[in-house]
């Protein structure tokens, strides 16, 4: 039968069908083969597929088919990310239910993913929304409870009065609610919290491990932990701070272990946290954080801190807008500094957090740059105390007029008030070991290390989410759901309008029996934060269907992620909280005799794909630049659109839409087309042996292709080079094929090796010719071809020829020609650049090239 036509639309189709009846993508476990788990990022069931969709699934795709074509039994997933914000507030405007829209999004999208090709195994699919998913979340939630990793704790929100509800950051606009537009209050409510911070130091440190991650992600995974090392520093606070510090100055006696004797010379010292000790000598004042309880007794007694406290509490800046602004209040109150004995001013600033170290920080306005512009702007000094190794001080009222010296260097400035110590000349190594024994031997100072990570706060207090499964009694506290009543459902109709936590209005939701004491008891009326849900998802597909366990064997058959693909923008949040949970998964389930994982981190391998761009901007339907995939395969076939989107840049760069150079990607694949139909009927048996030198050329391109291609996607993941190395070879087979009498056994060979090269990239078109060329088998299980180096051993090679350096000529010669041969006849090539010129030397590179140096 000949090939006929090509018609992206019918092929397509066929071979879809193909698919789907011979379940081709699905897999079960098999201990005899090596597995490979390949997983994208899931879809938030938004309504319809994007650009950016289609780019991420079509890069996993090629991972998956191409693993598999190397002989691995692969792992290929999807499911949906179904909770969240978006669900309630389309069913507020359309009047229909978060459920509804959800499901009917995922049914609408999930036709548009199939139509692009992808392999995904989608008996395994899921949505979080699902009863059978989140019951698990629910449990292993209570898992965690149980062993103390999960505790509730009140925390401050933006609160809606007039909708009585807790508002999103994003749902804050100049301070006021999004949706009611009344002034935004901060309030302090109860929220469920997961103990991450006990596993700070494992996820940071396990970065080192991750060798196939890319750095820029790692950094981004480092600087959000944030491990900080230092020391904490006692200041003596004066007798009027203590006095009207109150109870908090006495807390602040006692944390700091003071002695009965000590308690009784009635002295208090406030610590800071500091990783520059080296610049204690030009501490100029102290700040404290406006939300520390030492300021909540002073403004009891000064109407000033109670004005400006009261002004911040009421402000709706982030920490770090409010960070920039350097506010802040002088109190009458004075510490003393343990290693100068200088007394210095104590201010309140609000660009002190209190959730970090002690809340309070020594200002060092000389070698900080927060510190440099907040003493700027309310006139405190600035004293120089580190300066580069080598260069003289520096006249801090003229060259700190521009900031603060924050490089590290050798004290200077630091030896007039220190009695028997001079620092002058240490560097910071030195200065800081020297600081640390003094003033740890009289109890002022010791080492500390901080953590920038916080524990993660899941609690939402929203409708459409997995709801948290704890009762609230009055007699017994904080109650788990019994396992056999999991899980809690959500319940189906329901009032989402007029704010109010939602699930706090529907009383048949809200109030049970209390499991320990039978008494009436509430249920906990918060939902979780979708990331909670998108944590563990990649370890559930290994065994959507189990009703008797969160996950069983199958999972440590799987497990871990062998090659992880998604957005950059999921770098920090999402990445973190999935290697946290997979961390918690294990040490749980392991304790309970399941084995789940090998290692400890769930994705081995990370791929961060760039944005889809049109004209530099990214596609925006503000914007009116949004290219929607399904109407570039209704008109160009999903081989195209694919080939188009890997060939347009690497995966990580971004992507600049261009609807010519989609043109140009289906030309590609009609000229391959119209080759393999004319080479359909050619020998299909050909004798390396026979082969002439011209065909040996072609031979050995085609080799050092195969080898690029598979170097290009299993190892560099380079798919815009494969391609082209591809479209290279195509043309190059168009020219061998213009000579009488060309060997054309030879070129159904290089057609048949096209197809399975290109297979994961245009799976379609391919398997449609593997069949024309009378396969049977699956293509998707053939093996890749083997490229063989010495194929592309040659015996001739290519001589470039140069005159002083620039390419003049270009010469096959043979590889065995003598070095003197090979010189007269490169001179020959390139007689006329050598005419009436003196050679001064030849300088000849064996097998490649030859250079005359002429005058
Ligand atoms: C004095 C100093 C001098 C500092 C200097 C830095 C440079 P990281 O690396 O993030 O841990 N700091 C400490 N607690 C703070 C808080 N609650 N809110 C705001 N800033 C705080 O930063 C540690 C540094 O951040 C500490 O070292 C402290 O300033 C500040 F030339 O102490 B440093
Ligand atoms: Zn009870």
């Amino acid at each position: 039968m000949a090939i006929g036509e090509y018609n992206p639309h019918s092929i397509e189709e066929q071979v879809q069908e193909y698919w789907s009846s011979n379940d081709t993508f699905r897999v079960t476990e098999d201990p005899n083969k090596e597995k490979f788990y390949c997983l994208t990022m899931l879809p938030y069931p938004s309504g319809r597929l994007h650009m950016g969709h289609a780019r991420v699934y079509t890069i996993g795709d090629v991972l998956a088919r191409y693993q598999r074509m190397m002989g691995k039994n692969v792992l290929h997933p999807i499911g949906w990310d179904a909770f969240g914000l978006p669900a309630e507030n389309a069913a507020l405007k359309n009047k229909e239910s978060p459920r509804e829209w959800t499901y009917s999004n995922i049914a609408y999208m999930k036709k548009q993913m199939q139509r692009l090709g992808h392999s995904f195994d989608w008996s395994r699919e899921f949505a979080t929304c699902d009863v059978a998913y989140y019951k698990w979340e629910q449990w292993f939630f209570l898992k965690m409870f149980e062993k103390g990793l999960v505790y509730r704790k009140n925390a401050i929100v933006n609160w809606d009065p007039v909708d009585q509800t807790v508002l999103a950051n994003e749902q804050v606009i100049d301070g006021k609610g999004w949706r009611s537009g009344a002034v935004v209050e901060q309030k302090e409510i109860p929220h469920w919290f997961m103990k991450i911070t006990d596993y700070a130091d494992e996820l940071l440190d396990s970065l080192d491990d991750l060798d196939a991650w890319p750095k820029q992600v790692k950094t981004m995974q480092e600087n959000w932990i944030g491990r900080s090392h230092g020391l904490r520093i006692n200041f003596t606070l004066d007798e009027q701070g203590i006095a009207d510090g109150g109870d908090a100055a006495k807390q602040l006696q006692k944390d700091n272990g003071a002695t009965d004797s000590a308690d009784s010379d009635g002295r208090c010292e406030i610590a800071v946290f500091t990783t520059r000790p080296d610049t204690l000598c030009g501490v100029t004042f102290v700040s404290v954080a406006p939300e520390h309880p030492l300021v909540a007794s002073w403004m009891k007694h000064n109407q000033t801190i109670e004005k400006f406290v009261t002004q911040y509490q009421s402000s709706t800046l982030s920490p770090e807008d409010r960070s920039k602004s350097k506010k802040g209040i002088k109190t009458p109150y004075k510490v003393r500094n343990p290693l100068t004995n200088e007394e210095v001013e104590v201010w309140i600033a609000d660009y002190v957090l209190m959730g970090y170290g002690t809340g309070i920080v020594m200002g060092v306005p000389a070698h900080d740059q927060r510190d440099w512009e907040f003493a700027k702007l309310h006139g405190l000094p600035i004293k120089q105390v580190v300066a580069a190794a080598g260069e003289p001080a520096i006249d801090p009222e003229i060259d700190m007029a521009s900031g603060a010296l924050e490089e590290k260097g050798v004290n200077i400035n630091c030896d007039d008030d220190l009695d028997n110590l001079n620092l002058d000349g240490l560097d910071f190594a030195a200065s800081y070991a020297m600081i640390l024994q003094k003033l740890s031997a009289t109890g002022s100072a010791k080492e500390e290390v901080n953590y920038r990570l916080r524990d993660w706060g899941i609690s939402r207090q929203r409708f459409w989410g997995c709801p948290v499964p704890i009762i609230h009694c009055e007699k017994c506290g904080e109650v788990p759901v019994p396992d056999a009543d999991l899980p809690v459902e959500l319940p189906t109709n329901i009032d989402l309008s007029g704010g109010v936590s939602p699930l706090g209005k529907v009383e048949e939701f809200v109030n049970c029996i209390c499991p320990k004491c039978g008494g009436a008891a509430r249920r906990d009326t918060d939902t979780f934060d979708t990331f909670v849900d998108s944590s563990w998802y990649y370890a559930r597909y290994c065994c959507a269907d189990s009703e008797t366990a969160m996950l069983d064997e199958r999972a440590a058959y799987w497990l871990p992620v062998d090659q992880y693909i998604g957005g950059v923008e999921h770098a920090i949040l999402h990445l973190l909280y999935a290697r946290f949970f997979y961390k918690v998964m294990d040490d749980i389930l392991l304790k309970d005799g399941k084995k789940v994982s090998s290692g400890r981190e769930p994705f081995l391998r990370l791929l961060a794909q760039g944005m889809v761009l049109k004209d530099g901007k990214a596609m925006s339907k503000s914007l009116g630049n949004v290219v929607e995939p399904q109407k570039l395969i209704d008109i160009y076939g999903a081989d195209t659109v694919r080939l188009y989107i890997l060939f347009a840049a690497p995966p990580e760069a971004s992507l600049d839409w261009s609807d010519s150079a989609v043109e140009g990607s289906s030309r590609f694949i009609k000229r391959f087309w119209a080759l393999a139909a004319e080479l359909q009927d050619a020998p299909a048996n050909f004798d390396v042996k026979s082969l002439t030198a011209t065909d040996k050329e072609l031979y050995a391109k085609m080799h050092g292709v195969i080898i690029k291609v598979k170097d290009d996607i299993g190892r560099r993941q380079n798919f815009n080079t494969a391609i082209a190395a591809m479209m290279e070879l195509t043309n190059d087979l168009r020219a061998f094929m213009q000579a009488d009498g060309h060997n054309k056994a030879l070129c159904r060979h290089v057609v048949y090796n096209l197809i399975l090269l290109l297979a994961p990239i245009a799976p379609h078109i391919c398997h449609y010719l593997w069949r024309e060329y009378g396969e049977e088998t699956e293509l998707m299980d053939a093996p890749m071809p083997v490229g063989d180096k010495g194929a592309m051993h040659q015996d001739n090679f290519l001589l470039v020829v140069q005159v002083n350096g620039k390419k003049r000529s270009e010469l096959r010669l043979d590889k065995d020609v003598a070095q003197e041969d090979a010189k007269k006849s490169a001179a020959d090539a390139v007689a006329r650049f050598l005419e009436g010129k003196h050679v001064i030397k030849t300088i000849y590179v064996q097998g490649k090239l030859v250079n005359f140096v002429v005058k």
